[in-house]
């Protein structure tokens, strides 16, 4: 079966690859999108978020990192996916992915699992990443090293 982990990934976590890492498990193909929520305004262009992701997941079988332009189930139906992923820390991510499962089921039929967040992740957010990051402080435990380095160079030009 095929999967996509759809997110904005701004910047990626080890909250967003611990559930890529589990979906690669559980799938034979698992594509990560870089897609948009429009009800956020992102410190990465697409392009770096891409390249960040590529970067982070470039040893896990079976994984793929692309950009997602438009709407979701347009992207699912056009490379026959047939699962969305999604990563659950709090009942407010939970409010949000059901709203969003549900609204992308009723468009073209397809399902959403959602996976609990692992026990040592479940606190990180990339808004927090990039609150701290921003205000100085040291965010190298969440992050890969390339992502912590791109951060504190995005933060340095600002
Ligand atoms: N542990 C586990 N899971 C996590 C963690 C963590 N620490 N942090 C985040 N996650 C999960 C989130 O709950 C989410 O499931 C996923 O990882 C991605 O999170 P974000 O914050 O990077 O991404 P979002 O929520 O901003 O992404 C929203 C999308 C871009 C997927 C959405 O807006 C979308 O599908 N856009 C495309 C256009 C579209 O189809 N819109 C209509 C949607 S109904």
């Amino acid at each position: 079966m095929k999967a996509i982990c759809p997110g904005s990934f701004d910047p990626v976590t080890h909250g967003h690859l611990d559930i890529v890492a589990r979906s690669a498990r559980l799938f034979d193909e698992v594509i990560v999108a870089v897609g948009r929520n429009s009800a956020k305004n992102y410190l990465f262009t697409p392009d770096e978020r891409v390249s960040m992701l590529r970067d982070a997941v470039g040893g896990l079988p079976g994984v793929t990192v692309t950009l997602l332009d438009g709407l979701l189930v347009d992207f699912c139906r056009a490379h026959d996916v047939d699962v969305i992923v999604k990563g659950l820390r709090f009942a407010s991510d939970f409010d949000f992915e059901l709203q969003m499962a549900q609204m992308n089921h009723a468009l073209t039929g397809i399902e959403t699992i959602m996976l609990p967040t692992s026990a040592q992740w479940s606190h990180l957010s990339s808004t927090m990443i990039r609150e701290i990051a921003k205000l100085g402080g040291d965010v190298s435990q969440f992050v890969t090293p390339e992502v912590a380095r791109r951060i504190a160079a995005k933060t340095s030009e600002r």
